[in-house]
């Protein structure tokens, strides 16, 4: 492996699907060991993933990846979008199902829906890195499969029929919005630490 990074999160999912991802392009990644005492704006994904990454930076003085990610419905307006974690307290669960209620009076056309992240990747020098990705679908009249987290049952990627909970984790790490940001910020992040080796 060509090195360890640090992932502030608190999701056990998201860092597995992380991990994974990663782990395709030679880099492990490790799960913080400090919680990320953050308060998460409603600015941008890229704001609040540079403030979960800095946060350990600061805490650790080491590299950190942070990232932040939504749901988005233009129908109604970009909602949940940055809110997607938190617009009601309670379960993944719970927030389908408040998501599907808000949907109800939708018809198929209104039903389109954009999974979007932002990646970070912080250093010790201030400077960071980032990547963005998304992945467009459709979100269905109700939850079907058990695999992955949040959205992942009421939400079917374009040109796919099934939901991302139907398929294997595999599956949606070859497709989603976490694995283009991911991809995207690697890349700067990898050209950065030969950057810096080159001009030692
Ligand atoms: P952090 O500790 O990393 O902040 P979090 O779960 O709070 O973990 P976010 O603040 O980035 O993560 O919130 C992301 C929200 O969007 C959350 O409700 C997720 O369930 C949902 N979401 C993001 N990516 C998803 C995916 O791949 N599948 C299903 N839901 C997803």
């Amino acid at each position: 492996m060509l090195r360890t990074v640090i992932i502030a999160t608190g999701n056990p999912a998201k860092f597995q699907e992380i991990k994974d991802i990663m782990g395709r392009y030679g880099i492990a990644a490790r799960m913080s060991d400090i919680k990320v005492g953050v308060r998460e704006g409603t600015l941008s994904y890229e704001e609040n993933a540079r403030l979960k990454a800095s946060y350990v930076t600061a805490r650790l003085g080491v590299d950190a990846f942070g990232e932040d990610s939504g749901i988005e419905v233009p129908a109604l307006g970009g909602f949940p979008g940055i809110i997607s974690a938190r617009f009601i307290k309670g379960t993944d669960s719970d927030r389908n199902s408040a998501l599907l209620d808000r949907m109800r009076h939708l018809g198929p056309s209104d039903r389109r829906a954009v999974f979007k992240a932002c990646a970070v990747i912080t250093f010790v020098n201030g400077a960071f890195v980032s990547g963005y990705g998304e992945l467009s679908g459709r979100i269905i009249d109700g939850p079907a499969g058990e695999n992955g987290f949040g959205y992942d049952p009421v939400f079917v990627p374009d040109g796919q029929g099934r939901t991302l909970a139907q398929m294997s984790p595999r599956e949606k790490n070859d497709m989603s919005h976490r694995r283009r940001a991911v991809e995207a910020v690697l890349e700067k992040y990898v050209a950065y630490l030969k950057d810096g080796i080159d001009r030692k």
